[in-house]
């Protein structure tokens, strides 16, 4: 299954939820893509992904290349979820790891060898409001500090909660509390307690209370030491099968509701990379995630990590203020997308790798995408619009270097 057909900087790509996805095989190929990145979301997390559940996932792609040749094949699985246990380094995570290994054992055995994970504790990417109306009417993620403080403070009700952010920010945040409609209320509670990305059920408050429970004694220290010790176990074992792991960057990259973060910086990276110098260890250099920092230089992680980036996310989020950002257009916002595309492709000159897996991250609903069911941040035709200016990008920087 890891054969490519592309030919420039990425094998351009697209997320696939699975046979579920309101986005079908078949829309898919009008878009461009030709590696589908998608997961076996069904399977609860920890257990064996066996090489038969595995296989039914591809005999779909097979299937929809049969009805309409297009060659599809799955490039990335994203994600194949770290238990909790392990995050947390509870004894148990031993049987966990096994199941991981047995995981990555069979996707490798079934030609599927580029894995993106995230070591999140309890949420994957977290914003305030998935359905932010822009000036020109399209739908955008967004993040604002203020409202996740009145969630902290006023919903959630999280003990010592306000030691965890500037007086200032919690002041403007009580503030707003006073006047804030019961709608936005609902729609930052709906926002925040959203489920985890392929899962069916959103949160509850009382699983959300458990879940940052399970961490109150893992410090920022205790949970990098967890991961490194997760990653000595595994990646020496995926690099036997030929498999590339590749870490997903936090979302937003900083610490959210006082669970520590581990995978948000230059020095976070460079510390992961450094304990286990396997290029089996490597990174989803997601443009977005990262871009959220204002103290992340893009450019500068790229070139840095370049070998080791096995997988690309390329979104782009604007800042309004220090604490509030949505997510922008593709080629617009705060991240510099040509310096991006024009790095990856230099350095893909210098080192002749194949085209790396790269997938719009995120796309704005728009036209009548708003009255469909997707999920925040999974539209339709929003993608397709991120792909095909992504793909127009990396054409023009191609052509120009060929000159
Ligand atoms: C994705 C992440 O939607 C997104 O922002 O990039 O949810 C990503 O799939 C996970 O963090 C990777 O495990
Ligand atoms: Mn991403």
């Amino acid at each position: 299954m890891s054969k490519t057909n592309a030919t420039g900087v990425f094998e351009q790509s697209w997320r696939w939820y699975g046979p579920h996805d309101p986005v079908s095989l078949e829309m898919i190929k009008q878009s461009g893509a030709s590696g589908i990145v998608t997961a076996l979301h069904h399977i609860p997390v920890g257990e064996i992904w066996t090489v038969d559940e595995i296989k039914k996932r591809i005999a779909l792609l097979e299937d929809s290349n049969q009805k309409l040749h297009f060659p599809l094949h799955w490039n990335v699985v994203e994600s194949l979820p770290v238990h909790e246990h392990i995050k947390q380094g509870r004894e148990d995570k031993v049987l966990y790891i096994e199941n991981y290994k047995k995981s990555l054992k069979n996707l490798a055995e079934c030609g599927v060898k580029t894995v993106c994970y995230n070591f999140m504790p309890v949420l994957d990417w977290l914003r305030t409001n998935v359905r932010y109306k822009l000036s020109d009417g399209s739908v955008a993620l967004c993040y604002n500090l203020i409202d996740l403080i009145i969630f902290d403070l006023f919903i959630l009700e999280r003990d010592k909660a306000e030691k965890d952010y500037p007086s200032d920010k919690v002041d403007a945040a009580k503030q707003r509390y006073k006047e804030i409609s019961k709608e936005e209320l609902d729609s930052i509670k709906s926002s925040l307690l959203m489920a985890l990305p392929g899962d069916q059920h959103s949160f509850t408050l009382d699983k959300l209370k458990q879940g940052l429970s399970d961490y109150s004694n893992i410090s920022r220290h205790r949970l990098r030491e967890n991961l490194i010790s997760f990653l000595k176990e595994v990646v020496p074992y995926a690099e036997s099968l030929g498999v590339n792991m590749a870490i997903h960057p936090d979302d937003p990259p900083w610490s959210v509701l006082g669970l520590p973060r581990v995978v948000s910086s230059m020095e976070d990276l460079q510390y992961l990379f450094n304990s286990v110098p396997s290029k089996s260890n490597g990174l989803t250099f997601c443009s977005g995630s990262l871009g959220a920092s204002k103290s992340n230089n893009l450019v500068d992680i790229i070139e840095a990590f370049y070998p080791r980036i096995h997988f690309v996310h390329l979104r782009s989020v604007q800042h309004f203020t220090d604490s509030i950002f949505f997510e922008a257009k593709h080629l617009e916002g705060d991240a510099d997308m040509f310096s991006l595309v024009k790095t990856f492709h230099d350095y893909q000159q210098k080192s002749k790798r194949l085209p790396l897996p790269m997938r719009p991250d995120h796309g704005h609903e728009l036209f009548d995408d708003q009255n469909k069911p997707f999920y925040p941040g999974y539209s339709a035709i929003g993608r397709l619009k991120g792909l095909a200016e992504l793909r127009g990008l990396e054409m023009g920087i191609v052509k120009m270097a060929n000159l």
